[in-house]
């Protein structure tokens, strides 16, 4: 029977790889692949197979994360740590996640069939818990391994009305066992991530890869807005007291304030009006934000800018409105030797080492506590991501996964 390396081409291995993970979805248009479902079980005892077939021990964590580790030569660690996350969005392309967990699979499979190990270990996670699709709980698997899992997260709650505690339990983890996935600083040498860019600037240079400087911090946030329910053919448009109306003003001050700041971006992606029937008006709407940008500072004066703009619309409208903060991320720079380095290992492999930030939240944030980050990103087409129109080529990945083992064989096991 073939084995994987059988296949010359790096690029043509991690993308039949990523096919094959891109299958176990939910039904439907492109990949849904949620948290703690049948489908990351699925997904995770694959990835597991694979990991010891390139000669890691491997096993699924306490919060469902997948962890193969390539022992040092010495046996044993420190870790350099790479992967990415095996979570996706609703209706998501192949590549979100899974081409950064399966081009460090590749790279520990290359150093495996050269029989080669290094002074330190490789661990790859794929991280269960990225996106926080189900359970609005960004980041959940990393910040497990970072020792940073509060009960916020374990009393979140899916659409359904169950709690990640409770699906933990479904899934066969133990909650209480949480504390045992945080990983010893002292054992980890570093955080590597390859990512497709999910932006427009490597297509618009002609450009394979990129070295990521910095990752642009995000605030989260649920809006309610109460007006009065009442009868759609009656009630005279002076007199309405219109939820819905008052949410797109709203959603249209997001998009000029962000507008009005450098390097900032704002999006409504989800509402909902209540009760939703054609001849009610609605008596209750909620809709998220979700606001970003490289500075900190800048993407706190945007918010405060939100709202305020929230409450005077609001009080125009004789409506109420409440906001909830649920995430609120800092922006986080990836560690300056990781990126002249990783340039290094982009040029050697015949990339232009082209700069540029990230402006899609990554588990490198929360990796961040533990030791220092570096990101590659790969050219995706157009830009497009968390769609199923994400394509990335097998020559670029190819470059991606040169330029990431560079980077690991030729790392000092300095923290
Ligand atoms: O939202 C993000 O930036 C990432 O896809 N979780
Ligand atoms: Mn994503
Ligand atoms: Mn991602």
């Amino acid at each position: 029977m073939a084995s994987y390396m059988d296949e010359p081409d790096a690029g043509k291995r991690i993308l039949g790889r990523c096919d094959e993970l891109g299958r176990i979805s939910e039904p439907g248009e492109g990949v849904t692949r949620l948290y703690l479902t049948p489908q990351h079980r699925t997904a995770a005892e694959t990835l597991v197979r694979w990991m010891g077939e390139a000669g890691m021990d491997a096993h699924i964590d306490e919060v469902g994360n997948v962890v193969g580790r390539y022992h040092s030569q010495a046996g044993g660690g420190p870790y350099l740590i790479t992967g990415s996350h095996m979570d996706s969005v609703i209706n998501a392309g192949r590549y979100d996640g899974p081409l950064g967990v399966i081009t460090s699979l590749d790279c520990v499979a290359a150093l495996n069939a050269r029989g080669k190990r290094l002074p330190f270990g490789i661990e790859v996670v794929a991280f269960g818990d990225e996106e926080g699709t189900r359970f609005r709980t960004t980041l959940a698997g990393s910040r497990a391994i970072t020792g940073q899992y509060g009960d916020d997260l374990l009393n979140a709650k899916d659409d359904t009305g169950l709690t990640l505690r409770d699906a933990l339990s479904a899934f066969g983890l133990d909650p209480a066992r949480i504390p045992e996935a945080a990983r010893d600083p002292n054992d980890v040498i570093g955080y590597v991530e390859l990512h497709i860019e999910q932006g427009p600037v490597l297509q618009a240079k002609n450009l394979p890869v990129g070295v990521v400087t910095a990752i642009s911090g995000q605030t989260r946030a649920m809006v309610q807005v109460k007006g009065s329910a009442n009868h759609a053919g009656t009630v005279p448009m002076g007199m309405r007291k219109d939820p819905l109306l008052a949410a797109s003003e709203i959603a249209l001050a997001v998009e000029r304030i962000a507008s009005s700041h450098d390097n900032t971006v704002g999006t409504v992606g989800f509402i909902k009006a209540e009760p939703g029937l054609i001849n009610v008006i609605p008596g209750s709407v909620s809709f998220s934000i979700d606001l970003r940008s490289q500075k900190d500072e800048v993407r706190k004066a945007a918010f405060a800018e939100v709202e305020k703009a929230v409450q005077e619309i609001a009080s125009k409208r004789g409506v109420t409105a409440t906001v909830e903060v649920i995430l609120d991320l800092k922006s986080c720079p990836c560690a300056p030797d990781f990126v002249s380095r990783l340039q290094a290992a982009a040029t050697s492999t015949g990339s232009e080492p082209i700069l540029l930030p990230s402006g899609a939240g990554h588990d490198g944030m929360a990796m961040s506590q533990l030791s220092g980050i570096g990101m590659i990103f790969v050219r995706c087409k157009d830009g497009i991501s968390h769609s199923p129109e994400e394509s990335v080529t097998a020559g670029d990945v190819a470059a991606g996964a040169s330029t990431l083992l560079h980077f690991i064989e030729n790392f000092q096991g300095n923290r």
